[in-house]
């Protein structure tokens, strides 16, 4: 969080966390088309093929007010990727709010939990812990056939009983209110809403 009191602007990091191809990008392109430009910026896409150290996508919403505050919600993904456990530690510094991006493929499962740990670990090294940290959990990719079922994924990943969502994200299902739903809990963490 950084906050300018003299421009009355308060920032909130946010970081769509997740194994390789989950479908972090997916959604915030899709959060990208649906809201006004007046209420976010370019959404930015770095990529990898140009072997940058730091590889991930940006985009800023700036969503009205709150008690005077204007604040603004600064959305991040990391690469999920094995090798790219530096690019994830640094991308996680200052970070409010997080949203695990889970692929709901059978064949995936392994890989979810990897990162959910990955995850966990560079908080336990940070100070936190998902257990109390605001945090959601996505299964995405729900229309694909050979999915786990919730129960299977609320029990394998969901050791904390955070609130979950189930997602289509190119079609957009359940993006929004993933994304309104760690919005409120960062939000309401900090007690800036009674
Ligand atoms: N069928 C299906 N494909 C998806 C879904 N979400 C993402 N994808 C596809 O999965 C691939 C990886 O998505 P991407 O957002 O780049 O993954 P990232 O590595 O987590 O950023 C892309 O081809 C997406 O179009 C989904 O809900 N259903
Ligand atoms: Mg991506």
């Amino acid at each position: 969080m950084f906050i300018n009191r003299a421009l009355q602007e308060i920032s909130f990091k946010i970081v769509y966390y997740g194994p390789g191809l989950s479908g972090k990008t997916t959604n915030l392109e899709y959060i990208h088309r649906h809201l006004a430009p007046s209420m976010r910026s370019d959404l930015v896409t770095l990529n990898t093929r140009e072997e940058r150290t730091l590889y991930f996508d940006f985009m800023q919403l700036e969503l009205g007010r709150i008690k005077g505050q204007k604040p603004r919600f600064n959305l991040y993904t990391v690469p999920g990727q094995v090798y790219y456990r530096f690019s994830r530690k640094i991308i996680l510094k200052g970070v409010d709010g997080l949203v695990f991006v889970a692929d709901s493929q059978r064949s995936r499962m392994g890989e979810n939990l990897d990162s959910l740990l990955d995850l966990e670990r560079n908080l336990i090294e940070m100070g936190f812990s998902l257990e109390t940290f605001p945090w959601v959990i996505q299964y995405n990719k729900r229309d694909l056939r050979d999915v786990e079922t919730i129960e299977t994924m609320q029990a394998k990943l969901n050791f904390f009983g955070t609130a979950h969502f189930e997602a289509v994200a190119p079609n957009g299902t359940e993006v929004l209110s993933t994304l309104k739903t760690i919005i409120t809990n960062v939000i309401t963490k900090l007690e800036l809403v009674a």
